[in-house]
């Protein structure tokens, strides 16, 4: 009897380890983690344990106790660059680390946080499953606090799969989708998968800050700071200060339920924009004024963005945004965080004069928000949305929309803070069509339909946030009724490359007059998000051919000139800073897409000191 009771509990709790639909809660990554008198941080970075799952054998062997015959790898990295043998490996795959947790971090609350785990993963601590998280480029958290070995060593292992699917945002696999490719991603960058981002452990007050959010604004010369605490724990009351003005700006906050809101005013403000990017800190504390419970500090900036007819305003300037698609994407890294590159990355951006991205096409590592808060960089803010489509097995589709509604979320709780962002772009180059660019027919209930379900991601993004434009990038031959939806049209535009090849001219002309159409029809600034070709570094003619560097760099001339004439246009940005990875495909040589004005290794093409020499002057 006591041997069947035994068995019974045995087999209950591997059934509980085995693996957990607690799905982790996007409030737990509104605020970034920080070191400070009441807070601890531990960055787990380093070389992990990794083993491929081929067979999808690991939760039935137990694996999440230990993994055994191990490889190393770096984390952050993808496998995809560290292993040769697993480059288009896309399934599952296992890691593990192990780390010692202070027992002075025993009164408090212990959170992972994994800064990117592309696609799913599942977390065990100490052989007992913690969670499970859906969906890359954005993190997630879990409080781990009952299942920690105080003073001893914990072993975390996080399973991970980025299998390309319908159902996934973004799509892969998609029958009839873009172009064939290997893998099979519909859409143009490579796949890197794994933890591609940081992974930390980090500890809060059991009363504490779980989330700030701040809103400005300015009258003349006062700005107004709008700053919005939610807490968790029975404190009442807390204190909120702002530095970096005249003097320091100080007010008590009381909550009602979990949530407080201050309203504070700064005196003579500085504004931020690219010329002065002036940053305020802002310091809440929780509890007693002399002795909190809990203190977080961030950094703001004091600005407004706002759009008429033909521009988009920053603090009621016209703004013109010249800059770039990116990539996060280096030989050896793959998509992995580096500070280097971000820094290397920024100083390219600012030798060519640039003063603005899109974080194409997904949400970037935090610290490119940090830069551009330091730096004055305007940033288009993008969800993971990209190749998305509202067609075919209604199943899929709701799945994709119910990732995307996560992504959004996500994404605006972890970046809602950086002055940097003006634009959220909800999605590029969705279409009512499963291909590409396709020029197919869609039945009219079709189109309605994926209108409205468009149309709902455009008014989530807006109830979360409403302080800052919203846009999407409309693809070739896409949707134009979409654009009802936007504050700034926003295409991509390949004429003179895709269609009319080799024909800068007839390319020009064709963009010139469909900005012309666009404005005329909705009456909004217009940027062309995405405009460039293809150049072999080293490739040259004297007269202008496909593929050299020449044609690359009198392209981005024709646009950007067409662009000049008009008043209502209000950014450029070139395809891409620099040549990246994609999957292989006819019409990707190599496995590149080579429309970087950078090589793949940041160095500059004709077309990069084109620009500096355009954008420096304007
Ligand atoms: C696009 C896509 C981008 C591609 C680019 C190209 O419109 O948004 O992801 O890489 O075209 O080079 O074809």
């Amino acid at each position: 009897m006591k041997h069947s009771i035994l068995l019974l509990f045995l087999a209950f709790s591997s059934l509980l380890n085995s693996q957990n639909d607690n799905l982790s809660d996007p409030k737990d990554i509104a605020l970034s983690p920080i070191q400070n008198t009441k807070r601890n941080v531990l960055d787990l970075s380093g070389i992990w344990k990794f083993k491929k799952d081929s067979l999808n054998i690991g939760v039935k062997e137990q694996w999440y106790n230990g993994l055994t015959k191990t490889r190393s790898i770096a984390v952050p990295g993808s496998w995809n660059e560290q292993f040769d043998d697993m480059r288009d490996y896309l399934d599952w795959v296992w890691y593990e680390t192990e780390t010692y947790v202070p027992s002075n971090w025993k009164d408090q609350k212990v959170f992972l946080r994994v800064n990117d785990a592309t696609y799913t993963a599942n977390i065990w601590i100490n052989g007992i499953s913690v969670g499970y998280h859906e969906g890359c480029h954005v993190p997630f958290a879990f409080d781990i606090s009952g299942y920690i070995n105080w003073d001893k060593k914990n072993k975390i292992i996080i399973q991970v799969e980025n299998q390309l699917s319908p159902e996934r945002v973004p799509t892969g696999n998609v029958k009839g989708g873009s172009f064939e490719t290997l893998p099979a991603s519909n859409y143009d960058f490579f796949p890197y998968s794994g933890l591609n981002r940081s992974v930390e452990l980090f500890s809060v007050p059991k009363s504490f800050i779980r989330d700030i959010t701040v809103k400005t604004d300015y009258n003349e010369y006062v700005g107004v700071i709008d700053i919005n605490v939610e807490k968790i724990g029975s404190y009442k009351t807390g204190n909120v200060y702002v530095y970096g003005g005249e003097k320091v700006i100080e007010s008590s906050i009381k909550f009602i339920e979990n949530q407080g809101v201050v309203k504070v005013e700064v005196p003579n403000v500085r504004l931020w924009g690219p010329k002065d990017p002036f940053l305020y800190t802002v310091k809440v504390t929780l509890g007693d004024k002399r002795n909190p419970v809990d203190i977080y500090e961030l950094k703001a900036g004091v600005r407004k963005v706002s759009v008429n007819e033909k521009s988009i305003l920053l603090n009621d300037e016209p703004v013109f945004l010249k800059g770039f698609g990116r990539h996060e994407d280096f030989p050896v890294l793959g998509r992995s965080s580096s500070n280097s590159l971000i820094v290397k990355d920024f100083e390219l951006m600012k030798w060519t004069g640039a003063n603005s991205f899109r974080t194409t096409h997904y949400p970037y590592d935090e610290e490119n928000y940090n830069m551009a808060d330091r730096e004055g960089f305007l940033v288009i803010g993008e969800t993971p949305g990209v190749g998305l489509y509202f067609l075919g097995d209604p199943e899929s589709m709701e799945k994709r929309q119910r990732a995307m509604k996560r992504y959004i979320t996500e994404m605006i709780y972890r970046d809602k803070n950086h002055p940097s962002i003006i634009m959220w772009c909800v999605a590029n180059e969705p279409n009512d069509k499963a291909q590409l660019g396709q020029m197919g027919y869609t039945e009219d209930n079709d189109k309605k339909m994926a209108y409205e379900e468009f149309e709902k991601l455009f008014k989530q993004v807006r109830s979360l946030d409403a302080t800052r434009l919203v846009m999407y990038v409309g693809v070739m031959f896409g949707p134009v009724d979409w654009f009802n939806l936007t504050d700034v049209i926003a295409i991509n535009r390949y004429w003179g490359w895709y269609s009319s090849p080799g024909d800068i001219k007839t390319g020009a002309n064709a963009i010139s007059k469909e900005l012309d159409r666009l404005h005329r029809k909705f009456k909004k600034p217009c940027m062309i998000t995405e405009f460039g070709a293809d150049a072999q570094a080293g490739l040259h003619a004297v007269n202008p051919e496909m593929f050299t560097e020449e044609y690359q760099k009198e392209f981005i001339k024709a646009y950007l000139d067409v662009a000049d004439e008009k008043d209502f246009v209000t950014g450029m940005h070139v395809w891409n800073l620099a040549d990246f990875k994609t999957s292989q495909g006819l019409i990707r040589f190599g496995g590149y897409n080579l429309k970087g004005v950078f090589t793949r290794d940041r160095r500059p093409k004709l077309a990069a000191w084109f620009l500096r020499n355009r954008w420096k002057e304007l």
